[in-house]
């Protein structure tokens, strides 16, 4: 077996930020603890435990609202999902992804004009109770007309995600993720050139196009499988340079396991649910439960191709049974 020598840590810096990334809206002076109306209707949320900094610029404001969007899952296959979206953006899924740095105060309006309830909960951010946007704190939902505002500091670093947490067993499978990833003040222990984010997730979808979520029942029984919404061949392909590092930052959204390998690569786990590990280790296949993150790291350093990184769960890596489908990505240098 050919032996081979990777040094990740000499690679540059430059980073490629996700096209979906949406930036802070920057300094908002407005008090989240006032009221404001929303068609007439207002729910204001302030923490009890955190109080907004002085400094409003560190003050990171982004608005969600939620629409139904027609989600295409593999070609021509188009179901109903329900989309997070920025005021002037689209529907989509994942939704825009939030970014942030560590430490940044994180202002959250979920402005709801969708027919149903939503809430928007920071899964692995480790928000005050207050703010947590599940059954648990916010029963009701966020109902149609209303606006909650979601604020905490970002003290957790890492790749987590924000997902509605109202009906959540409908609501996360009918899309309703998006990524939220905070940088963090000490930067990572391996650099990289280009990182991306992808969401594992699949869907039930019946002949006549139906998201079988809507039903809110056992959903099982899953046909198509996506990255990011999209079941290969729609999926993303990755361009690499010769010798460049790309870090994969990976999430799993959906209810099913997955079983991410990378052929011709190892690549080095270094973040498990946002938190940098003090032993990075080296894997071709990497399981990711429900709702788990990995960071991963690899180098384009084997022949130039075009090299599979698919789920090994092979059913899954099919669009209703037709293979190659699902989930299914090219890295290509
Ligand atoms: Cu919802």
């Amino acid at each position: 077996m050919m032996k081979k020598t990777v040094s990740l840590a000499a690679a540059g810096v430059m980073t490629m930020i996700a096209a979906m990334a949406f930036a802070g809206e920057g300094h908002n002076h407005s008090n989240a603890h006032s009221a404001a109306k929303v068609n007439g209707r207002v729910v204001i949320a302030k923490s009890k435990t955190e109080q907004p900094p002085k400094d409003a610029s560190k003050i990171k404001t982004f608005t969600l609202d939620v629409e139904n969007v027609e989600i295409e899952v593999a070609p021509g296959i188009k179901t109903l999902a329900w989309g997070y979206k920025t005021p002037d953006g689209k529907p989509s899924v994942p939704g825009p992804e939030i970014r942030v740095k560590e430490g940044d105060y994180v202002r959250v309006i979920l402005k709801n004009t969708h027919a149903l309830p939503h809430t928007v909960h920071f899964h692995g951010a480790d928000t005050p109770f207050d703010m947590d946007g599940a059954e648990t704190s916010q029963a009701e939902g966020i109902v149609n007309g209303e606006t909650f505002i979601y604020e905490f500091y970002a003290h957790v670093p890492g790749t987590h995600f924000y997902h509605c947490h109202y009906q959540t067993l409908s609501h996360l499978d009918m899309g309703m993720y998006g990524a939220f990833i905070v940088e963090p003040k000490k930067a990572d222990k391996v650099k990289f050139d280009k990182e991306i984010m992808l969401f594992l997730d699949e869907w039930r979808v019946g002949a006549d196009k139906d998201n079988f979520a809507l039903q809110n029942g056992w959903p099982y029984g899953y046909n198509y499988f996506t990255i990011n919404g999209k079941g290969f061949p729609m999926t993303e392909t990755v361009e690499l340079k010769k010798g460049e590092v790309l870090k994969i930052r990976m999430a799993n959204a959906g209810y099913m396991y997955h079983t991410m390998h990378l052929h011709g690569h190892k690549f080095l786990v270094t973040h498990s649910d946002g938190v940098e590990l003090n032993a990075p280790y080296w894997k071709d296949t990497l399981s990711i439960g429900p709702g788990e993150r990995y960071d991963v790291i690899m180098k384009a350093d084997n022949d130039s191709g075009v090299w599979m990184f698919h789920d090994h769960v092979v059913p899954a890596a099919s669009n209703n049974g037709q293979y190659p489908g699902g989930l299914t990505m090219l890295i290509k240098y």
